[in-house]
């Protein structure tokens, strides 16, 4: 089976994180979307709810399923038969880092990392961006799912 991981904070996920997981979906058997959990990072949203908003996100994908790790994520890689990482690729801040990160998940582990150029029409979107947005009242509707944007008008007064 051809599995690969679409790792991330996913705090919360975004149209743009479902564009990746959904063509990651038609490349792969299974695709495992992974909230890698990071102690020293407060989120807005708690691990539980963001994977809660991502299964919901992705329920129309039977090939797709949700979990989290706290770790290197070429362990979990190793730890569940994964051998490839999907991400998405927005500008060339991106690929710096995203390049050193494949870079250094391959010397550890062998693991391949997918670079999928974003849909350009969500270029510009990052979870932090929305919360900032959402958190002055932004309108953020197009941006998000409708269960996130639900439960991000539930946390911020101001975009009520
Ligand atoms: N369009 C397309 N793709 C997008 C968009 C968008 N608008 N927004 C996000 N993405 C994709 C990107 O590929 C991104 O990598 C991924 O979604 C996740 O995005 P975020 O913002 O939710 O998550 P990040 O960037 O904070 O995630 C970083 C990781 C947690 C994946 C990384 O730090 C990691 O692997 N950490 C685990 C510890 C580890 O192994 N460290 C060593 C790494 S070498």
């Amino acid at each position: 089976m051809r599995r690969a991981v679409c790792p991330g904070s996913y705090d919360p996920a975004t149209n743009g994180h479902l564009d990746i997981i959904e063509r990651a979906s038609r490349l792969f058997d299974e695709v495992v979307v992974t909230v890698m959990i990071n102690k020293n990072k407060k989120g807005l949203f708690a691990i539980e709810e963001r994977m809660e908003l991502l299964r919901d996100t992705t329920a129309s994908l039977p090939n797709v399923r949700v979990d989290s790790w706290q770790g290197l994520l070429v362990d979990y890689c190793r730890a569940n038969d994964i051998a490839a990482i999907a991400k998405g690729l927005r500008s060339v801040s991106d690929f710096d880092y995203e390049l050193q990160m494949a870079q250094m998940n391959r010397e550890l582990s062998g693991v391949e990392t997918l670079l999928m150029p974003n849909n350009p029409v969500y270029g510009f979107l990052s979870s932090s961006l929305v919360k900032e947005v959402a958190t002055y009242g932004g309108d953020v509707t197009n941006l998000v799912p409708p269960l996130v944007l639900e439960r991000l008008k539930e946390k911020l007064p101001a975009l009520g």
